[in-house]
């Protein structure tokens, strides 16, 4: 693997994930991050990613830097050829080339504005640095995307699943505020790629990307949707079609424990930070059908395998002579 910005970069899903598994059984810390570097940058606020992958770094043996981006280092041009007269002190070019030498991995968390659907799909932060930096790059969520955490979610509904093929249902829920499309694109796009019975749920007008759904099933009605559901994916985002605007607030479609029993008794799951009681009832995230500390905990161990994949990829091609 030489980045991690897109699902696509994982080549073997289920190895993968298997891999990470084994990694959380594992209780020794790894050799191979030995004397190198991963450098994180945060353009937004950070709970679990910020710190899974700082110890799954760790547990490869490597050492960790991590600025917060927005905050703490000079702001940063991102657009070619301008005239550097407002208050970004700093190029792209210079920062990822020097950023690169002094990282062996650089990560990279950069929200949508959710104002300029282009200029969002686009991911000019993340493909600024994939371009200038010549270190390997991973996305810690990016304006469309969450990679990380959808491979956590597959790996979570792998460790838990009993089924052949389990039925999943990503449902839409509200929120105070307008949120990306990353998660809910990320998980929608590794469920297509896991062998399940995957259902999108979300009031009209919510519909996400249709190049990443797909042929996935859509249904407005949530009841209908949840039936017979052995895993629910509970998540907010705002419209894709009338682009990062907030069109309902409908606490009809939290999820509750009445939501809950139209369910095969499903698991629960929430990428969190999770806003109770509008998003999922306190009933329901203080059940025994909530698995999102579960969740959160794998974090660490997919952050591993795919860090652990990226210095292997790196062994091999020094190992070649190449310039890696
Ligand atoms: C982010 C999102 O993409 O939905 C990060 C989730 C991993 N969530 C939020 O920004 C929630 C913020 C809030 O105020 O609840």
């Amino acid at each position: 693997m030489k980045n991690y910005t897109e699902l696509s970069d994982i080549k073997d899903l289920q190895q993968l994930i298997t891999e990470a598994l084994e990694l959380k059984k594992s209780t020794s810390t790894l050799e191979i991050g030995k004397g190198k570097t991963l450098g994180m940058l945060f353009f937004n606020p950070s709970l679990r990613t910020r710190l899974s992958s700082e110890k799954a770094a760790k547990l490869l043996g490597m050492e960790v830097m991590v600025m917060n981006a927005g905050s703490d280092s000079w702001k940063l041009e991102f657009e070619d050829g301008a005239v550097m007269d407002s208050d970004k002190a700093e190029h792209i070019k210079e920062a990822a080339a020097v950023l690169s030498q002094y990282c062996d991995i650089i990560a990279v968390r950069a929200f949508p504005d959710l104002k300029d659907k282009e200029k969002d799909e686009a991911e000019t932060v993340l493909n600024s640095f994939k371009k200038f930096a010549s270190v390997p790059v991973v996305n810690l969520e990016s304006a469309t995307g969450h990679p990380l955490q959808a491979l956590t979610d597959a790996m979570t509904i792998s460790e838990l699943n009993k089924k052949d093929k389990p039925k999943v249902v990503l449902s839409w829920a509200p929120h105070p505020k307008t949120l990306p499309q990353s998660v809910p694109n990320s998980f929608a796009e590794i469920m297509q790629n896991l062998d399940v019975d995957f259902v999108i749920t979300n009031p009209e007008g919510y519909d996400l990307n249709p190049k990443i759904t797909k042929n996935v099933s859509v249904i407005h009605d949530q009841a209908e949707a949840l039936k017979d559901a052995d895993f629910v994916y509970v998540k907010n985002w705002s419209s894709y079609e009338n682009y990062g605007q907030k069109l309902s607030e409908d606490r009809n479609w939290t999820f509750s424990a009445k939501k809950l029993k139209l369910t095969n008794n499903a698991k629960v799951m929430h990428c969190l930070p999770v806003r109770r009681n509008m998003v999922i009832a306190d009933e329901v995230l203080d059940s025994e059908n909530s698995v999102v500390i579960q969740q959160a905990g794998n974090r660490t161990f997919a952050a591993q395998a795919v860090l652990k994949r990226i210095l292997e990829e790196k062994v091999q091609a020094k190992d070649l002579g190449k310039n890696a």
